[in-house]
């Protein structure tokens, strides 16, 4: 293993801090009030993430594992001989296994993630099982530019985005993302997505309102951190859940809804809720085959293959550059 932390790009704590503050001040503060999806993943966000995807209403995890266990060894067939496979947003190692257990030749698997703790326990217990591997993880914000390690193999790049963080981005911002990833990748590579398709609203809809409160908890947490980590007063009991599939943007939108007439004070802020007045806190959307190749496109890329499951839940694409 050779953990090399290069041109680490994430906040330091105090900054990290007061630009939440600034981005919870101004959601609030906004006509229709909204907060950023990714200020959902603090340790106990990321803890009720793995939770959600242990409901059985939530299809999206379960359903990638399924396809790359089944289609793995023809996806991995598709990364260049010696490549280097970039992870971005890595996050736990569970999927990309599903690839490097097919290509014991790559070069490095270099995972991006902003969490440096997080990468660095989960790129020693990836050396634990692939001991050929070199790991060369990057401690960065994936939406930002950064650069890949030096040295490593410029035979072939590789890219692997799962888990159908794509549908977080609005769709512009998804094509920049992807064409970002490009820049990144450098020419001639390839890039492995996972995306979720669009499907019955009933299905859906209870994806992201389990029947356990899962999800209205990990909604909820984002209360809990503006409360602990900015000193505001509010309520959380004070906000239902609501999540909901809208087919006219195909995305699903998730709300905190206010019960009453109320306030989030937060330093000389006061925000008044009128009751029923939400909380945009998230969208997910939901692509078909040929919408999400249409957006690969507009990015520069080329799609070279989707795979699907047998129930046509979720979708992993292949797309060259
Ligand atoms: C991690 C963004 C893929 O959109 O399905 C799950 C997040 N939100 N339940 C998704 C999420 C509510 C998830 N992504």
């Amino acid at each position: 293993i050779n953990p090399v932390f290069t041109n680490a790009k994430p906040l330091a704590a105090p900054d990290a801090r007061r630009q939440f503050e600034a981005d919870v001040v101004a959601g609030l503060s906004a006509p229709r009030k909204f907060l950023s999806a990714k200020y959902f993943y603090d340790a106990a966000g990321s803890d009720l993430f793995e939770a959600i995807t242990r409901q059985p209403e939530y299809y999206p995890t379960r359903t990638e594992l399924d396809i790359l266990d089944a289609k793995g060894a023809e996806i991995a067939a598709l990364l260049p001989e010696r490549a280097s496979l970039v992870e971005f947003g890595s996050g736990s190692t569970v999927k990309v296994r599903r690839l490097l257990v097919h290509r014991p030749d790559l070069g490095a698997y270099v995972p991006v993630d902003v969490s440096e703790t997080f990468l660095r326990s989960e790129a020693q217990a990836l050396a634990v099982d692939f001991p050929n591997l070199a790991i060369a993880p990057v401690a960065a914000d994936f939406t930002r530019a950064f650069t890949l390690p030096e040295g490593l193999s410029r035979q072939g790049v590789a890219g692997f985005f799962p888990g159908s963080t794509i549908g977080n981005f609005e769709p512009p911002q998804a094509t920049h993302l992807l064409a970002h990833f490009g820049r990144v990748l450098g020419r001639d590579a390839i890039l492995v997505v996972g995306v979720d398709l669009v499907k019955d609203k009933a299905v859906l809809d209870a994806a992201y309102d389990d029947a356990a409160g899962v999800t209205a908890a990990f909604n909820r947490n984002l209360l809990v951190r503006i409360q602990r980590e900015l000193g505001a007063i509010l309520d959380v009991d004070g906000f239902d859940h609501r999540a909901f599939f809208d087919p006219a943007e195909s995305r699903i939108e998730m709300h905190l809804v206010s019960r009453a007439a109320q306030t989030i004070r937060l330093g000389a802020h006061v925000f008044t809720f009128a009751e029923g007045e939400t909380i945009h806190t998230e969208n997910s959307y939901k692509y078909t085959r040929e919408g999400f190749r249409t957006l690969a496109d507009a990015a520069g890329w080329t799609p070279c293959a989707v795979w699907t499951d047998p129930d046509d839940l979720f979708s992993v694409h292949a797309l060259r550059r």
